[in-house]
């Protein structure tokens, strides 16, 4: 009995696999296209299980449409540029550079030993000179466009990390990263006109059928659209007007105070006499810019003793207030506040003592008694105390208002977006140069095309704390572009998430130097047919892309506007958590072992341990498994199939060792199943027997339903049913003596089905076997099997078919098939046309489940 050798199977299989080229990909007119990605990795150090999973899925749908005939591009690469290698040159004093690619080399290793159907040619590293030059052409070409501009403003500022975040990194108002709370600053910074593309990319959503509909969701939301009203309130003593948005000017007559934010214009002007309020912005300050803190703070306020008139009666005044939750950066940073129907400004009036005036009552309640208590009312309902708009619903109250407004010159009609511009400038060194040049004359001037790239320079230190690019001797003293004199460089870097917004199309031609992408290529292979990736990346990642490619489309460079058809977002890889029951310590599973109780206890001293929850793998728990030693020890196959055999993808799934194990004891069954048939088998290609015994009958249609169940199960990302579905079949098969009628031929199309089936999941193994079964071919070439339908059906009958009372045709039918499918089932057979010999058919009898009587 042969031993699945797997470690020096899999070495070799890897080895032709990479020696043949089987999986370069060329463009080519004449097959249909399909471009699989999964989101590139970050060189942290080494891959982990969330990669392991990632790529899995990733490489079954790739090698699942190359079977199905489909040109497909499966690349990857490296989202190099980032601050962990900065802080690991602080940490280990080694440069980032090196630290990077040191990481590249053992992740690339680590990769292809799981066997992916990688087109390793097109490898890309965002670090490269080669391949960040041509983003810093983008942004010259973004700022001709009008896409890119600068401004000062106030920022998310990561005290950690010191730099600025964008508000998609700010979470729950904590940095992205770092977890740090954020603080708000005043900076200079380069901007992209995201918000341009707003109502796009907001519309372009609806066009992403083949994306989750949360995705969509949280995105249409990050975007925010909202219609109503901006309008301008007098202020009484003053010249000029408080303008404010709303998205509710029905409820106008409710309102008993107007609110500024603590960086409005106005707020400032009336701190520069007025110490205590200029006290009270300080504080409202050092709240953060994130609406997350503005949400959960104690609604307070300032009254700068200012006040409006109401735009319907000129008698009427309200208070204006400085609010620490009006923001400044959304609508107009001034709001007027309706108490009794928006919850903050409740808050805001009970503690201040305003009035709380119902304005809308809902259509069941007595308008007489209706009251707002602690709750306010948000629903629909009928306009009341409002004067011409009473008795109005909601919706046509909204509209007579903003007809009003507009018609009085004091307002018009608008949409808002939540949606802010995309900060781009971070001050840290391992990222992109921004290409500009700062002249004492001239300001901010962008470097000539001809002077690109802008080269990120390696001999910097990291002994004084800030942007070593500050520090750097000579790399920021240049001259000015326009004028000669000397000027500095910009020394920040771009978000690094630029990188990985164009990633996908730079591996359509990642060789080519001139431009970012050949045109052809990009043309040829976008959008990306299916992407794959982790829903962390809802909205920042998938949105920052989705607006790339929108300006890219605009300065003509490419022609889609969704770069991403098809979005999979897999679920975590989760583990156990352990604790030392004495001292509380985190516990790795590799200090565990289980004594004679079975229960788990510190390997090391026998001391008991506190098993804990099932929690996302990280590394502050411990309760991580290291790909690298599951492959060592199992195979890349077992992970692969254990990866998809447990959950559904889209799920969370549990790492057990138990699992891994079933995984490993199902890949050495198939292995002797098919190494160890009962009987010989017929030579590949055999022609099937005229007779086949009933068992053998019924295995075959075993095997043709789950060949077309398996191909529907891939297709939509089923995986754990796929492996349900071929480890029945495998059981079924295994059945099988071969001593009846045409059963070793069975056995041959079985085992052969089985092994092309598995051959997207665990593809070593499947290369192997089909060795093993006599074939010269690869399986990585071979076609995926078709299904015979009239084999899938569930329950078959055999129905006798006569042409003017002759016996011409047995057909094997549905059981209690439609006449309609019997008749259409029995015409379109070959040898009942040849026995109508072209005459017409003047009459179809059809008894269900035994005979189709044709009369020509
Ligand atoms: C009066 C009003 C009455 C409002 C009412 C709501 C309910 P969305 O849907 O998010 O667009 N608002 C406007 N600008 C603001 C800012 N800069 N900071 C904080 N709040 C602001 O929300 C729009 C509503 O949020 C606006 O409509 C405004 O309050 C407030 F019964 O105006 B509303």
């Amino acid at each position: 009995m042969s031993r699945y050798n797997v470690k020096e199977t899999e070495a070799k299989w890897q080895g032709v696999w990479e020696r043949q080229g089987c999986f370069t990909a060329t463009e080519d007119a004449s097959r249909p296209k399909y471009y699989v990605l999964e989101m590139f990795p970050y060189p942290s150090g080494r891959i982990h299980m969330g990669h392991v999973r990632n790529y899995t899925i990733g490489d079954v749908i790739a090698r699942f449409k190359r079977a199905n005939g489909f040109n497909v591009l499966h690349p990857m690469g490296w989202d190099a540029f980032g601050l962990p290698a900065e802080n690991a040159a602080l940490e280990k004093k080694v440069h980032p550079a090196k630290w990077t690619r040191e990481n590249i080399e053992t992740m690339r290793g680590q990769l292809k030993t799981m066997g992916l159907s990688i087109d390793w040619s097109r490898e890309i590293a965002t670090c490269d000179v080669e391949y960040y030059r041509h983003e810093q052409k983008m942004f010259l070409d973004f700022l001709k466009a009008g896409l890119a501009y600068r401004k000062e403003s106030w920022v998310n500022w990561d005290p950690v990390d010191n730099t600025v975040l964008a508000n998609e990194q700010v979470i729950d108002g904590r940095g992205w990263r770092t977890g740090a709370l954020v603080e708000k600053r005043k900076l200079s910074q380069w901007f992209l006109k995201i918000t341009d593309c707003a109502e796009e990319l907001l519309d372009g959503l609806g066009t992403l059928d083949r994306w989750p509909e949360r995705v969509r969701i949280m995105q249409e939301n990050w975007i925010g659209k909202s219609t109503g009203v901006r309008f301008r309130f007098a202020l009484k003593g003053r010249e000029d007007k408080l303008e404010v948005f709303t998205t509710r000017p029905d409820t106008l007559f409710g309102a008993s105070f107007a609110a500024i934010s603590a960086n409005h214009p106005l707020a400032a002007e009336l701190a520069a006499n007025n110490p205590d309020l200029a006290e009270f912005i300080a504080e409202c300050n050092r709240l953060g810019t994130s609406e997350e803190a503005i949400e959960t703070a104690e609604k307070r306020g300032f009254d700068t003793g200012l006040r409006v008139v109401h735009p319907f009666d000129p008698s009427w005044e309200l208070p204006v207030y400085v609010a620490n939750f009006v923001l400044m950066e959304y609508g107009t940073g001034a709001i007027f506040g309706c108490p009794a129907h928006d919850q903050r400004d409740l808050d805001f009036a009970r503690k201040y003592g305003l009035p709380v005036t119902p304005v809308v009552v809902p259509a069941d309640a007595d308008p007489a008694s209706f009251a707002v208590g602690d709750e306010a009312y948000t629903g629909p309902g009928v306009l009341r105390n409002s004067r011409f708009l009473d008795g109005l619903d909601v919706e046509s109250g909204k509209q007579e208002v903003g007809r009003r407004l507009e018609e009085a010159g004091q307002g018009e009609r608008t949409t808002q977006y939540r949606l802010r511009d995309w900060g781009v400038s971070r001050q840290r060194y391992w990222g992109c140069p921004i290409p500009v040049i700062h002249c004492p004359d001239h300001g901010p001037v962008p470097v000539p095309e001809s002077d690109l790239p802008v080269v990120l320079p390696e001999d910097v230190t990291f002994d004084k704390p800030g942007n070593p690019l500050d520090h750097h001797p000579t790399w920021k003293h240049t001259s000015c572009p326009v004028c000669g004199k000397p000027a500095l460089r910009e020394t920040d870097t771009f978000d690094t998430f630029i990188e990985s917004s164009w990633y996908f199309a730079r591996f359509c031609s990642p060789k080519s130097n001139d431009v970012a992408f050949d045109r052809a290529a990009v043309d040829y292979w976008l959008a990306v047919d299916q992407y794959i990736g982790g829903i962390e990346h809802a909205v920042l990642h998938l949105l920052y892309s989705r607006f790339w490619t929108r300006a890219l489309k605009r300065c003509g460079y490419l022609n889609v506007e969704e770069p991403f058809a098809g979005l999979f977002t897999q679920g975590m890889v989760n583990h156990e958590t352990y604790k030392d029951a004495a001292t509380g310590a985190w516990l790795a599973p590799t200090d565990l072992t289980k004594n004679d109780r079975g229960e788990v206890v510190r390997a090391d001293t026998g001391a008991p341990v506190n098993v804990g929850r099932v929690e996302k793998m990280s590394k502050s728990k411990k309760n991580v498994v290291d790909p690298a030693h599951i492959i060592g020890t199992y195979g890349a196959d077992a992970a692969r199939l254990f990866m998809l055999s447990d959950s559904p993808p889209e799920r969370d799934l549990e790492w057990t060792e138990a699992g891994i194990d079933g995984a490993w004891r199902y890949i050495n069954r198939l292995w002797r199943m098919i190494t160890e048939a009962p009987v010989p088998l017929p030579a590949p290609g055999s022609p099937k027997p005229e007779r086949l015994s009933e068992r053998a009958e019924a295995t075959r249609r075993a095997v043709h339903k789950a060949i077309a169940g398996m191909s529907e199960d891939l297709d939509k990302f089923r995986f754990n049913k796929a492996v349900a579905r071929v480890r029945e079949l495998s059981n079924a098969l295994a059945e099988i003596d071969g001593k009846g009628e045409g059963e070793a031929w069975i056995l041959r199309e079985g085992f052969e089905s089985v092994v092309r089936l598995i051959g997207p999941m665990m593809p070593h193994l499947g290369e192997e076997l089909w060795a093993q079964l006599g074939h010269g071919t690869l399986l990585a070439d071979q076609p995926w099997p078709e299904a015979d339908p009239s084999l899938v059906v569930e329950d078959t009958v055999t129905i006798a078919v006569q042409v003017n009372g002759k016996l011409r045709a047995t057909l094997a039918m549905p059981r209690d098939a439609a006449k309609e499918v019997a008749e259409s089932m029995a015409l379109a057979d070959d040898n009942v046309q040849r026995a109508l010999e072209g005459k017409p058919v003047r009459k179809v009898i059809v008894v269900p489940n035994r005979i189709v009587n044709v009369v020509a």
